[in-house]
């Protein structure tokens, strides 16, 4: 047990019940309190260079470690968000990606944050970080945002910002197949290095496009071919290795499509290549190195290509595939997420049959207060608190300020409640109890998984 959370909140002793009146702040206060390891991002250590102008670190326009007002200010979620107020017939969108950041960011400052209400979740998510940076939200221009960030360190505002969320551990999505990131991991093999972070080995186009994933192995020296030869397949399982120990990778994840099927069907866009690929190399390297396989599940990728990143959308994906996967592998583990609000009660049903699933996070899309609130309340009445309520999903390293933030008040609520009602039964809940609890939700639960 955390003591850390628990041992000096005012008005109540560990074993004490908790009195109905009492529930609210506690349970908000252990939140508060309990240290959150965040399972999903897309943030990076220092080493893998920051473009971003700085105290202390050169800037590296190709770097990937994002973090300041412009980088939280061009998040994908918000450009999109800006051409919903700005046409591209008045901003042709290549004109905007020609745009210095710098210009982005005020159009789009300018257009969500001054000449609008910026109710969006994503807006209020900005908001809620420049206030609890100590900054005024209020600003009409960047300018004196611009100031703050260009006097910090990059590697102390980790710690800094790792403090303000409370979060203790950042998980890495480290795309092997994305060239930038790969050159930078084979420059320096210590790029990881970093006691914040974990590194988790993504793999996206081996299953969604194998003929391009097997081209690029034969380049990087697999003799891989685009038939799937028992010797293909063994070079991908020495691919998948060579990396999985190259990153010290706590899992290995993909996000597949929302047609998506196992066994695969000739309209499913991952396909037999894919199903073969799963089957016979990722799920088999998993299960003997006891790595969870972590699927995403539901993202239809460049809807609107147009808009690059911000242009990917949802879809409903097929629970039973997930089943028989889960039913055929009992040797694997599959943390899952999906993107589709109407697939999350089937998959808190079938994460009742298969302790070998791991249901995880608010995906992306879902990621907002009101779904939040009715995903982590049907997870609780269908799978206790043996589930990971939260990623973050950061981009962005200020991000985990408010994603946490904004997590951290909804997960409490809906907490509250289940307390609430099991008070009602007559059953006492004691102060130990919600300590152990969300320890287990922000936590224990990722770490066990990890471990079995
Ligand atoms: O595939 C993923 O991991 C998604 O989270 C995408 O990165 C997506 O663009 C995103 O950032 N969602 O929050
Ligand atoms: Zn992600």
């Amino acid at each position: 047990m955390s003591t850390a959370v628990s041992k000096d909140i005012k008005g109540s002793t560990l074993e004490a019940p908790v009195k109905p009146a009492q529930l609210h702040d506690l349970v908000h206060k252990i939140i508060a309190r309990q240290p959150a390891l965040d399972m999903h991002t897309h943030l990076y250590t220092p080493a893998f260079g920051t473009p971003v102008h700085n105290r202390t670190a050169k800037v590296d326009p190709d770097g990937l470690m994002l973090w300041g007002i412009e980088e939280l200010v061009t998040y994908h979620y918000l450009v999109a968000e800006v051409y919903r107020v700005v046409p591209a017939s008045v901003v042709p969108y290549e004109q905007f990606w020609r745009w210095p950041k710098s210009r982005q960011a005020d159009h789009i400052w300018k257009h969500l944050f001054v000449e609008n209400t910026p109710v969006s979740e994503a807006c209020r998510g900005v908001l809620t970080t420049i206030t609890r940076l100590g900054l005024d939200p209020n600003e009409k221009t960047l300018d004196n945002y611009r100031a703050f960030f260009a006097a910090m360190d990059p590697d102390e505002y980790i710690d800094k910002v790792m403090q303000l969320a409370n979060v203790s551990g950042i998980t890495m999505t480290n795309a092997v197949f994305d060239d930038n990131e790969r050159r930078r991991w084979l420059a320096n093999p210590r790029v990881a290095a970093d006691s914040r972070f974990r590194a988790v080995l993504r793999i996206d186009p081996l299953l969604r496009n194998f003929p391009q994933a097997a081209a690029k192995l034969t380049e990087w020296g697999y003799a891989t071919e685009s038939e799937l030869t028992p010797t293909t397949i063994d070079e991908v399982r020495r691919f998948l290795n060579d990396w999985l120990d190259r990153q010290s990778a706590i899992y290995c994840a993909v996000s597949l499509p929302p047609d998506f099927r196992y066994p695969a069907n000739p309209a499913d866009s991952v396909g037999q290549a894919g199903q073969t690929i799963l089957e016979k190399a990722i799920l088999p390297t998993c299960a003997q190195r006891k790595l969870p396989f972590a699927m995403m599940i539901g993202s239809n990728l460049r809807t609107q290509p147009a808009l690059r990143d911000a242009g990917d959308t949802s879809g409903l994906a097929d629970i039973a595939s997930l089943a028989r996967l889960c039913r055929e592998f009992p040797e694997n583990k599959f943390f899952v997420t999906m993107l589709a609000r109407e697939n999350q009660h089937e998959l808190c049903v079938i994460a009742r049959k298969f302790s070998n699933l791991m249901p995880f996070g608010c995906w992306w899309f879902l990621n907002n207060p009101s779904l939040i609130t009715e995903m982590t309340r049907m997870r609780f009445e269908l799978l206790g608190t043996t589930f990971i309520p939260q990623h973050s999903d950061a981009r962005i390293l200020d991000q985990l300020i408010y994603k946490w933030d904004h997590s951290r008040q909804v997960i409490a609520a809906v907490l509250e409640e289940m307390y609430l009602r099991i008070l009602q039964t007559g059953r006492t809940v004691t102060h130990a109890d919600i300590v152990r609890d969300v320890e287990k939700l922000l936590d224990g639960n990722f770490k066990a998984f990890l471990a079995q």
